[in-house]
């Protein structure tokens, strides 16, 4: 255990994360019915822990790591509650670092309910959000950025995003991390040497430096950059499809969807509750949300559904505006548009014959046929700045994006600092800056309470 951590213990939440020597229980799989319920345990004792709740307590003893042990779990009473197979991991080899085994039982609300019940009566103290990712970092296996990963994976809800997370696992937003800093310590080192010196005999010495340091603050800029495709992948953004009724927003959410979700019909003013509905457009998880048509009505239920609808347009990440293409648009239209300036502008009936044709900046789109249907979506995609480029790593945490931007910031003002003539002191303080900042990724120089916001929004169970 690293003393940086020790102290972050007794700052959270009374038990908790640096009670490292505790042997700790959680169901790692969803609650639900299932064929297999996965429940992880892990700490120096929690093998000889289970054998007491363990039907085959001394092959599990016994066991090396990586072996699975044929077993009945037991209650106090000796009473068989799961028939499981425990897959036991020998310290140092396993994801905590310490010994651990992952109990495969049967799946469902009630078999995992009663393991778990055996293994408090056991002992075991059920683990809070994260803690066996937090024991992996404390124990030095994985560093923060990888922590991260881990959470950022096991949420992730578009390929894109997976991919993303995976390759931050792997180590190699890590890797780019400690080369990035490898260099800024050469760096601080030549400053240092200079100042060491008497920086009047040459100072010019360390202008060699300034394209090193130029190439640092560049990878560090295009990687704070990359965490608006990495939020928007990881967060998702919502979409609202506006317009006047009977311009065919349910027609095109369903097109979108591919199902028959909302109620479609050359009545207007048929949809009034709005209704949402998840896509993955992009690789964006994107909340498409369809509403009540605007218009002027003397109807109270679809005046509140007009109501709601100004209110989901305001809160959208973006907007859809549809306009019936056989109609021209008129002041109505105008003034929704006037106050959504970024929306997304659909042509939509074109397959009418008397559809007018679409004016400039509008994609011509039938909801009927399927006309234009991709483009939208990459022009939704596009209008959420979810082009991924090609950019391999991505930052989606936004603790990693702020520390990049320091650092960023801080070898901007260095540059500057030195081309200004200041004194070479001024430039050192601002690698320091940098570094500290791109150390603080890795978790080398984490505080306390960045440790407990990150850890404590996990997952029960990883
Ligand atoms: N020809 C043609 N008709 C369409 C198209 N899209 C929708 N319609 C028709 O237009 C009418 C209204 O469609 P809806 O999708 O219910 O329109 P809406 O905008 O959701 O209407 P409200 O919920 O009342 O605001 C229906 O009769 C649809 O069949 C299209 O691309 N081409
Ligand atoms: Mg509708």
């Amino acid at each position: 255990m690293r003393g940086s951590c020790r102290a972050v213990y007794r700052s959270v939440m009374g038990t908790g994360y640096l009670d490292s020597d505790d042997d700790i229980a959680a169901l790692a799989t969803p609650q639900g019915t299932g064929a297999l319920a996965v429940t992880r345990i892990a700490g120096p004792g929690c093998v000889e822990r289970l054998a007491r709740v363990f039907s085959r307590p001394d092959v599990l003893r016994s066991a090396a790591g990586y072996a699975a042990v044929y077993g009945k779990v037991l209650d106090s009473a000796l009473v068989p509650v799961d028939e499981v197979v425990a897959v036991v991991f020998r310290s140092p080899r396993s994801y905590t670092g310490q010994d651990g085994v992952d109990i495969m039982g049967h799946g469902g609300m009630a078999s995992p309910a009663r393991v778990m019940d055996a293994l408090m009566a056991a002992g075991f103290r059920l683990a809070l959000p994260g803690e066996f990712t937090f024991r992996a970092f404390a124990s030095g296996r994985i560093d923060l950025a990888r922590a991260e990963a881990v959470d950022e994976l096991v949420r992730a809800r578009t390929a894109e995003a997976q991919a993303d997370a995976l390759e931050r696992l792997g180590g190699g937003l890590s890797r780019q991390l400690d080369e990035l800093i490898g260099e800024l310590v050469r760096l601080a080192a030549a400053c240092e040497l200079r100042l060491d010196y008497g920086e009047d005999e040459h100072p010019e010495d360390f202008a060699e430096a300034l394209p090193a340091l130029g190439a640092v603050r560049e990878r560090c800029a295009e990687l704070a950059d990359s965490y608006a495709v990495g939020r928007l992948r990881d967060r998702g953004a919502r979409v609202a499809l506006a317009g006047k009724t009977n311009a065919g927003k349910s027609s095109l959410f369903n097109r979108l969807l591919k199902e028959e979700r909302a109620l479609v019909s050359a009545h207007p003013g048929t949809t009034r509750d709005y209704l949402e509905a998840e896509l993955d457009l992009g690789g964006v998880p994107v909340v498409l949300v369809d509403t009540a048509g605007l218009r002027v009505t003397s109807d109270p239920v679809e005046e509140e559904g007009v109501r709601r609808t100004r209110l989901m347009a305001e809160g959208a990440d973006l907007v859809v505006y549809v306009a019936d293409g056989r109609h021209a648009l008129d002041e109505d239209d105008y003034a929704v548009l006037a106050a959504h300036p970024g929306a997304v502008l659909v042509w939509n009936k074109i397959d009418d014959p008397e559809a007018l044709s679409a004016p400039a900046d509008w994609l011509p789109v039938s909801a009927r046929d399927g006309t234009g249907e991709r483009q939208l979506g990459a022009a939704i995609a596009r209008a959420l700045g979810a082009s991924a480029g090609e950019a391999r790593l991505r930052v989606a945490s936004k603790r990693q994006h702020d520390a990049l931007a320091r650092a960023r910031d801080a070898l901007t003002d260095a540059e500057r600092a030195f081309l200004d003539g200041e004194p070479l002191d001024a430039v050192a303080v601002d690698l320091a800056v940098a570094l500290d900042a791109l150390r603080g990724i890795g978790g080398k120089t984490g505080s306390e309470d960045v440790l407990e916001a990150l850890f404590s929004n996990f997952c029960v169970g990883k």
